[in-house]
Parts: structure tokens; C-alpha cells; sequence
């Protein structure tokens, strides 16, 4: 197999090359350029690839994205049909996503950030016990990611629900299907995004579903910008509907500077970091995934184009 790399965002290609040749030695693995011999590619491994990529590439057959979310490569204007899209299934990043929530959800719910600021007071003023019946989160997707996120605050005793399209059971979790979105923002007071962006779930982040949860709530955005309405969040938060929100991932990225966001007290913000697809985890999962393509055999983590995940 001929493999290319393809990103516009790694800032070392050469570190995934050279881990991917390591992983699959019977096979020959380059960075993607121009100034090279075109059309020899079968595989393309890519985050945010060049779109000349597809035109110059005609040969391929799969396509292995080093994400989770396939949103922005199902933009791509010439994508062609026949290329087979494979996302990536955790690679190491479900474990970062439940750690993310776990801090967010613990600091709320343990008044730790209140603590901090008594602390630049001089204060020794212990707060009320927590009441843990009151702090139920609402994880939004119980895949690979809400799925663990959801095990992380139920192995602390959170109450935990989680709203997929199926209602596909999540151990440790109440499960509710696309039609009980009432029901699961009814009991939410922490809600988590873990949705993959598609044409039913962008903008669901809003007032609608804000309204919905349980007075003093919480958000917590893992997932893309592009589910938030930013100027629901914010009337939201002016009001006292919520309370706060720690945000990884906006509809512009890198958020701009004069973003509001950044200097709002009520808002965390972190750099689309919540869960990162770390080297080994990732390149393994894809050099499993190609040999067992070569022997003919079926694999995981293709994308279902109609779905948009
Ligand atoms: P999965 O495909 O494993 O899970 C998606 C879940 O969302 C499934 O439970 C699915 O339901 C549910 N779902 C999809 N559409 C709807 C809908 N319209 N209504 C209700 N539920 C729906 O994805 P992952 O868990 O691996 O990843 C989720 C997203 O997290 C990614 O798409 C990506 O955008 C984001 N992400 C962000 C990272 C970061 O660093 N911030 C890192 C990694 C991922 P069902 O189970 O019924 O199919
Ligand atoms: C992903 C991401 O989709 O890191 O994997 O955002």
C-alpha cells in the first residue's frame, strides 16, 4: 500500500510519518506533497487536508481521519463518493474528555472556584455540603466519548443521563432517545455536549434547550462550536439561566481575541484540547486497521455519510 499523510495543521508531519512506517514496515509511508510523483496513494491518514489532495489522488480508497469528528472533511467540496471515511475510535482522547468534565463538574458542584476566590480574600469561610441529587449531568451523545464521560460522573456518584439518537444503554447512566430530549433536559443541570456536529445537531446548543434544564445550570461544550448559539449562551448567562459555561471548541477557532468569551469571568475557555489524539494510541488503531484491510476483512469506525457520522 502506498500511504500518504495529509494535514494543513501538524506542525511535525514527520514525527506521524515516521510512527506510522515504524507500525507498518511491509508498507510505504510519505507526507503528502505536490512536488511529488501524483495519483500512486491508496490510503490518505489526514486532519484538515488540502483539498487538491482529491483531485490529484485518484487512486484512493480510504481515507483515515486522526479525529473523532468528521464535520469539516464532510465539507470538503470534491470529496468523491467512493472514498471510504474512517474516524478515529478514542485513540486516547475519551479518557482526556472525562477528565476535562470531571474538573468543570467538580469545581461547580464543590464550590472550588468560589473557594478560590474567598482565598484571594483571606477568607476561611467553609460553604454549604454538597447536595450530589442536585448536580445531575446531562451528557448530549452517549458514543465513544459521551459514553465515557458518562461512566467518569457516575463512578463518583453524580446522577448521569444520556441523550443519543438510539438511547443506546450507557452503564452507570439513565439512557433517553432522540425523542426524550424533554425528558433529559428536564433533569440536567450540568449538560455536556458530546454530539457529533451534523445538520440535525448544530445550533441545538440554545435558549430552547437552555430553558429546558434545571434552574442554576451548567455547560459544558467538548464537542464543536458550531452546536452553540454564542448569543443564547451569553442572554442566557446575563439572565441567570445558567451560571456558567466552560467552553474547548468555537465556531472560529482560534477564537479571536476580541472575543468576548475570553474576558467574560462566568466563561471557562480552553483551546480545542479536551481530548487530543495522542501518537501511539492513534497511529496503533490505524496500522491495526490497515492490515486487517489487506487481509480482506471488515473494519470498524466507518463513517455513515448519510448520518454525517
Ligand atoms: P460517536 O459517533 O461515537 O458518538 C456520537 C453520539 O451522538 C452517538 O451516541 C449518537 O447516537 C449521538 N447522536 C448523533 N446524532 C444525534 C442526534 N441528532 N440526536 C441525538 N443523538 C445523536 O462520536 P464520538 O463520541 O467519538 O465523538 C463525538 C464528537 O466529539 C466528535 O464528533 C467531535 O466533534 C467531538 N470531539 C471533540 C474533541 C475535542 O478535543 N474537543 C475530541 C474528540 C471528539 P447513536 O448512539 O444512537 O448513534
Ligand atoms: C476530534 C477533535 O474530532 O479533536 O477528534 O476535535
Amino acid at each position: 500500500m502506498d500511504i500518504v499523510f495529509a494535514s494543513r495543521h501538524e506542525s511535525n508531519p514527520q514525527e506521524w510519518v515516521a510512527a506510522l512506517q515504524r507500525a507498518l514496515p511491509e508498507h510505504r509511508v510519505r507526507v503528502w506533497d505536490t512536488l511529488q510523483p501524483q495519483g500512486q496513494a491508496d490510503i490518505a491518514v489526514v486532519w484538515a487536508p488540502p483539498p487538491e489532495l482529491f483531485s490529484h489522488e485518484s487512486r484512493l480508497t480510504h481515507l483515515f481521519n486522526l479525529g473523532a469528528g468528521v464535520d469539516a472533511l464532510l465539507q470538503i467540496p470534491d470529496l468523491p463518493d467512493g472514498l471510504t471515511l474512517v474516524r478515529m475510535e478514542d485513540g486516547g482522547m475519551a479518557v482526556q474528555m472525562a477528565e476535562y468534565v470531571l474538573h468543570y463538574l467538580i469545581r461547580e458542584s464543590r464550590d472550588l472556584g468560589r473557594y478560590a476566590d474567598l482565598q484571594a480574600q483571606a477568607r476561611w469561610q467553609p460553604l454549604a455540603d454538597i447536595d450530589r441529587d442536585a448536580w445531575t449531568v446531562g451528557v448530549m451523545g452517549g458514543g465513544v466519548m459521551g459514553a465515557r464521560v458518562a461512566q467518569a460522573c457516575a463512578a463518583l456518584d453524580y446522577p448521569v443521563a444520556v441523550w443519543s439518537r438510539s438511547g443506546r444503554p450507557v452503564a452507570g447512566a439513565q439512557s433517553y432517545r432522540q425523542d426524550q430530549l424533554a425528558d433529559f433536559l428536564a433533569r440536567t443541570r450540568v449538560l455536556v455536549n458530546a454530539l457529533p456536529l451534523t445538520a440535525d445537531t448544530r445550533g441545538i446548543l440554545s435558549r430552547a434547550v437552555f430553558d429546558q434544564l434545571r434552574p442554576d445550570a451548567y455547560l459544558i461544550n467538548i464537542a464543536r462550536g458550531d452546536h452553540l448559539v454564542e448569543a443564547d449562551l451569553l442572554a442566557c448567562l446575563d439572565s441567570g439561566r445558567v451560571r456558567g459555561a466552560a467552553l474547548d471548541v468555537f465556531s472560529c477557532e482560534p477564537l479571536p481575541p476580541e472575543h468576548r468569551f475570553w474576558s467574560d469571568r462566568r466563561i471557562q475557555v480552553t483551546p480545542h484540547v479536551a481530548g487530543a489524539s495522542l501518537v501511539s494510541l492513534t497511529v496503533q488503531q490505524i496500522a491495526g486497521k490497515v492490515r486487517t484491510l489487506v487481509r480482506g476483512e471488515p473494519i470498524t469506525g466507518i463513517v455513515d455519510r448519510a448520518r454525517q457520522y
